[in-house]
């Protein structure tokens, strides 16, 4: 497969002005005319043009209304005798291609009869020949064409600006979009669909149409999205200046999507699963899921469509900054201060045990990748969420430890900036960067820029080694810290990263001290952050006098920085930071290290795995938290979950996914057994009954009452008790929501009691004709502990349910991507079956979709640190899918760069 290198960037030769698509929209034979005006760059040395085209049919192509010579070139429509000189001129391309034959669902598809498409990356060249790449922004007029029974709704981005009818029962309708963008926003949709309406009015007092179009029957489950999109809209306003750019805005649900959804211009084109919410269908992680996907896309207009990528290295300039947006849009909406912590935990437990793996592993990379054979392998955890954590780093890094201590105003500062020098452009990281430190002169992030920039360029996890002395008698505390950061593949040796690490220091007896470096008049404050940018450097607190014990350091605050973090806090000062930490990130911590440590201990010791995983005192400390009369019920919840088995996974050198899980599920059942009581109290003090409503305190308390209930059942597991798995049964029949059935069966399903037979059945027979809860219902089974060693067979039973599509990406990655990514101690069987079921699905998968398939290949990426007999079973099913003729290039490099 061909390399595509960064360094490799050229200008393009041609720029494209106008482009006046018309589509005769046909499943069979859909014909697309695309008249183009097109110009020399003239920054650029004459040369050919060559336009971009995959699996297309060429019938004619004219230029300046003429006949002209062209050929085609692997795949590429080249002219080579243009007219000289800067004028523009007219290409006319006729060309027809097949939607119903396309399974890949990149360019124009068809879902359940209706017309879709999807550009980004590379898929507008699927519609029509073109250059297509982010840095040439066009200006788009579109006439659909379609028969007006079968396709009554023809949307594309912009205004509508003339429909009407035409003969033989066909219709049409113009759209024209008045903002230049990349191929890649471009959209169309056609098809039955039926709309929610919404008239705003903007701070600025312009009017806006805000619609969300849905199959006929969705309609009552657009609510929640609409209230999204308006909170959204409102926010980047309010928080950014941001305002919406445009007079109509659309949102369309498919549920035939490769991934999540898609920002095109005015036209956002969504999975279902992003898009429809009522309380009977989904769950609070849905409602969340679509409240901070609406708002990813939306934000967008601004980061990533008004200023879009340069090239596709860049893809991070627009998805880092738009999830740090999205991000900061939902701990806004959370609106307490610990639910905005909850947030912030929920984030950073996806990066540290998903994207800290990523980076540990062969498809490690920079935010700022080098080199692709396919870009839509590179839509990652590190370009999307460690980009995300580069640009809160940046905002940080720009504070002011007296005006603007979050750093919020200096970052909007270097965002107004960005959008005024960048309007209409197709920029750079760098451009991003240099925008932000030019708008906050002095700050640490314009003094270190080029350092800081490291983050772009250096893949891997740096690690932070914390070490302290005290000194009681001079009241001077010296906190050492050392980074470091492991070779990546193609990066044997790294720069030292500029890392901001927030802190502050306990007392003994948990009172946060009064902070002062050595040479400051005084103190400022009892947190704030340094800059961590040597290999090794020295902070001396002093002012500390007085204090018995040494001072207990919080650091790394809301985790302000994406590295591991080794102090060598013992576990009487974690309890202290557990109970006192002003931090709430930290103080979560402080309970996850005292339970990781010991399930580490476990993990490493001989024989079997005990059943007393974790101390007393430990175990006292967790009671606490639950029985804690303030702290928030969702906080109580992430606190009292074991670390998760895929971030157990990252902390040791030998990985055992079996043993792993009885180590987790031991913690799991001492903590169910140890606070029986307490669960119990729990569960009876947080009544979930009433009508259901998605904000933050009543999913909180649910996220408490779930976790119970989950609890209980595993305690009756261990006791033989009847009476809590008898309750999450009657939970599962009587239901008053989709968030209470779906934590009772879980309970049922993790505590491997037999009720969660009948609970699957009557779930399915209730909810057997919405396609978002069927994916739930499979993708509880695959992802349930496999007790028995059955769940594998189980899995491939489903594969043959009538309801499975293996076609329908959704579908597929609920019973299989949840049995391979979520369900390591299922998938890792010593026989070796899990990995055969891996590498069956991956290559038929691959014959229709390499997208999908690709996403799949990645489950096992990681096989080098399994312990045997894993380790050989994993890299002969990886070698096997290597050497499969007809590989799709997706999984080629996924597979090729694995076994590296
Ligand atoms: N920009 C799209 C992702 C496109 C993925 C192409 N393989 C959605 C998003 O990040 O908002
Ligand atoms: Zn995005």
């Amino acid at each position: 497969a061909t390399v595509v290198l960064r360094h490799d960037y050229t200008a393009p030769a041609y720029l494209i002005d106008r482009v006046d698509l018309s589509l005769d929209l046909d499943p069979v034979k859909t014909r697309v005319l695309n008249r183009m005006q097109l110009r020399r760059n003239p920054a650029v040395t004459p040369q050919p043009l060559r336009l971009d085209g995959t699996d297309l049919n060429l019938a004619r192509v004219l230029l300046n209304g003429a006949g002209c010579s062209f050929r085609l070139d692997a795949g590429q429509l080249v002219l080579e005798n243009l007219p000289a000189g800067p004028d523009p001129f007219e290409l006319e391309i006729f060309t027809t291609c097949c939607p119903e034959k396309n399974t890949h669902l990149m360019g124009l598809y068809l879902s359940q009869g209706t017309f879709f498409t999807q550009c980004e990356a590379e898929g507008f060249r699927r519609i029509s020949y073109f250059l297509d790449r982010p840095d040439v922004m066009a200006r788009y007029r579109v006439t659909l064409r379609a028969h007006q029974a079968a396709y009554p709704v023809l949307l594309s981005n912009g205004n509508l600006v003339e429909h009407g009818a035409l003969e033989g029962g066909r219709h049409y309708a113009v759209w024209d979009d008045p903002h230049p963008k990349p191929s890649y926003l471009f959209a169309l949709v056609a098809g039955k669909l039926v709309q929610r309406e919404q008239k705003i009015i903007s701070r600025s007092g312009k009017p806006h149409t805000l619609q969300i179009y849905v199959r006929a029957g969705d309609l009552d489950k657009t609510e929640h999205a609409m209230q999204s999109l308006m909170a959204a809209i409102a926010w980047d306003e309010a928080r950014f200046g941001l305002p919406l750019d445009l007079e109509r805005f659309m949102i369309v649900a498919t549920s035939d999507f490769n991934m999540g959804a898609m920002e095109n211009k005015g036209l956002n084109i969504f999975n279902t699963k992003y898009v429809l919410a009522s309380p009977a269908s989904a769950t609070d992680a849905d409602y969340a899921h679509v409240e901070s996907v609406v708002a990813h896309e939306y934000l967008h207009n601004w980061s990533g469509n008004r200023v879009t990528c340069r090239d596709w290295f860049q893809l991070s300039l627009k998805e880092g900054l738009t999830v740090f947006r999205d991000q900061e849009f939902s701990q806004d909406m959370a609106a307490s201060a610990s639910a905005r912590a909850v947030k912030r935990i929920e984030d950073v437990r996806v990066l540290r045990s998903s994207q800290f793996a990523e980076d540990a592993g062969p498809m490690a990379h920079p935010v700022r990748p080098d080199q692709y054979a396919e870009i839509n392998n590179f839509y990652t955890l590190t370009v999307y969420e460690k980009g995300a954590e580069v640009v809160r780093m940046m905002q940080t890094l720009v504070s002011d430890a007296a005006l603007d201590p979050l750093g919020r105003a200096g970052f909007a500062r270097g965002l107004k900036l960005y959008f005024e020098r960048h309007d209409g452009q197709a920029v750079t990281c760098d451009d991003f960067a240099q925008a932000m430190a030019d708008a906050n002169p002095g700050s640490a992030l314009a003094t270190q820029l080029e350092a800081f920039k490291r983050w772009y360029a250096q893949a891997g996890t740096p690690r932070v080694q914390a070490n302290a002395q005290f000194d009681p008698a001079l009241g001077q505390y010296t906190l050492e810290l050392r980074q470091h950061c492991p070779a990546t593949p193609g990066q044997p040796h790294k720069e030292p990263f500029v890392i901001p690490v927030a802190l502050g220091l306990l007392a003994a007896d948990g009172r946060a001290l009064p902070l002062q470096l050595e040479g400051e008049s005084q103190a400022t404050g009892t947190s704030r952050t340094l800059v961590l940018s040597a290999p090794v450097q020295r902070f001396v607190f002093t002012g500390l006098v007085g204090l018995e014990h040494a001072p207990i350091p919080s650091l790394l605050r809301s985790f302000s920085a994406p590295v591991i973090l080794h102090t060598e806090l013992d576990a009487d000062a974690l309890r202290t930071l557990l109970a006192h930490d002003s931090d709430a990130f930290n103080r979560w911590e402080a309970g996850q290290l005292l339970m990781l440590r010991q399930m580490l201990a476990a993990l490493h010791a001989s024989g079997p795995v005990r059943p007393d995983v974790l101390d007393a005192a430990t175990l006292e400390a967790l009671r606490a938290v639950l029985r804690h009369p303030e702290l928030d019920p969702a906080f109580k919840a992430l606190l009292l979950t074991a670390p998760s088995e895929a971030y157990l996974a990252e902390q040791v050198q030998q990985v055992d996914p079996p043993r792993i899980h009885a180590v987790r599920l031991s913690v799991r059942s001492q903590l169910a057994q140890a606070l029986h009581a307490d669960w119990v109290w729990a569960f009876e003090a947080h009544p979930t009954e009433g009508a259901y409503r998605p904000d933050a305190v009543s999913s909180a308390r649910r996220d408490l009452t779930g976790l119970a209930l989950n609890m209980l059942c595993l305690a009756a597991r261990a006791s033989g008790d009847a009476v809590w798995p008898g309750k999450a049964y009657q939970r599962c029949k009587d239901a008053a929501h989709m968030t209470e059935l779906h934590q009772s069966l879980q309970a049922l399903l993790h505590s491997g009691h037999a009720l969660a037979e009948p609970a699957l059945e009557r779930m399915h027979q209730r909810h057997r004709h919405d396609d978002l809860v069927l994916d739930k219902w499979f993708a509880l089974q695959a992802s349930a502990p496999d007790f028995d060693g059955t769940l594998l067979a189980r899995v491939q039973a489903l594969l043959h349910h009538p309801d499975f599509k293996l076609r329908n990406p959704n579908r597929a990655r609920s019973l299989i991507g949840s049995f391979c990514h979520a369900n390591p101690a299922a998938l890792h069987r010593p026989d070796g079956a899990g990995y055969a079921f891996w590498r069956a699905r991956v290559l038929e998968i691959d014959a229709f979709n390499p997208q999908v398939a690709a996403r799949l290949a990645r489950a096992i990426e990681r096989w080098q640190p399994l312990v045997e007999p894993y380790r050989s079973a994993a890299r002969k099913a990886l070698s096997d899918v290597a050497q499969h003729p007809g590989l799709s290039p997706d999984v080629l490099e996924i597979v090729t760069r694995a076994l590296a």
